[in-house]
């Protein structure tokens, strides 16, 4: 995490204490009328497919397989809804810009991300995962300006950081910043996490905590 994000022990405590209570899948969406009543506050999970979004979902809820599980083949276009101790809900997105997808690809992000993105008065974050060892790409930028456009309150979450040498890591990050602030709807600093070596984890739980 950058120091743009101050971070607080107690809210840290809490955020851990958060994530020691059951989380459990709620429902996997495919279509308006299946998604879940709008009642918790929720925090979404959206980047390229691959990016880590479902192994960040499980090491934030120390879970091994939880957002796995929901994701049965063929089924990668929807939203998946994990209930966490009744306090929150954490919402896997569908991922966006596989390697053989057309073009288009973002813009069939499919209709149901969108509406949910856009109307879904509960949400309260959509963290923007984002591979460091990629970098922000055209497609994230697009995303970033959906984002943006839907008044969606947004963050980036950098992934797989062990992948990086130090000096690597540190111009992963200072980019990703530098780009970050150029846009109203983002959190003012970046996170920096690895899902495998169990780093970052501390401070999302804090962040997400703080939202409800
Ligand atoms: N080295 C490393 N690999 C990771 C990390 N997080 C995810 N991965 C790997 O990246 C691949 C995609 O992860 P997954 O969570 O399924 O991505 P999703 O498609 O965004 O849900 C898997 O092979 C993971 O093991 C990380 O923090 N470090
Ligand atoms: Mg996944």
């Amino acid at each position: 995490m950058t120091d743009e994000i101050a971070s607080d022990p107690d809210l840290i405590e809490q955020g851990r204490k958060l994530f020691l209570r059951p989380c459990v899948f709620v429902a996997g969406a495919m279509s308006a009328s299946q998604l879940p009543d709008a009642t918790l506050p929720e925090v979404a999970f959206a980047g390229r497919s691959n990016v880590g979004k479902s192994s960040l979902i499980n090491a934030l809820t120390n879970q091994k397989a939880l957002a796995k599980t929901s994701q049965t083949p063929g089924r990668t276009r929807q939203l998946n809804f994990f209930d966490c101790g009744g306090v929150v809900q954490l919402v896997d997105l569908p991922g966006y810009g596989y390697a053989k997808a057309p073009k288009s690809d973002v813009k069939a992000w499919t209709k149901l991300t969108l509406s949910f993105l856009k109307g879904r008065t509960t949400l309260k974050r959509v963290m923007l995962l984002i591979d460091s060892r990629r970098g922000i790409g055209d497609k994230d930028r697009e995303i970033m300006t959906l984002f943006d456009q839907s008044a969606v309150a947004w963050a980036v979450v950098l992934t797989k950081i062990d992948k990086l040498s130090q000096r690597e890591q540190e111009e992963a990050i200072a980019k990703a910043q530098t780009e970050a602030a150029r846009h109203v709807a983002a959190w003012p600093g970046v996170f920096v996490i690895s899902a495998e070596k169990r780093i970052g984890l501390d401070e999302i739980r804090e962040h997400i905590i703080a939202l409800t």
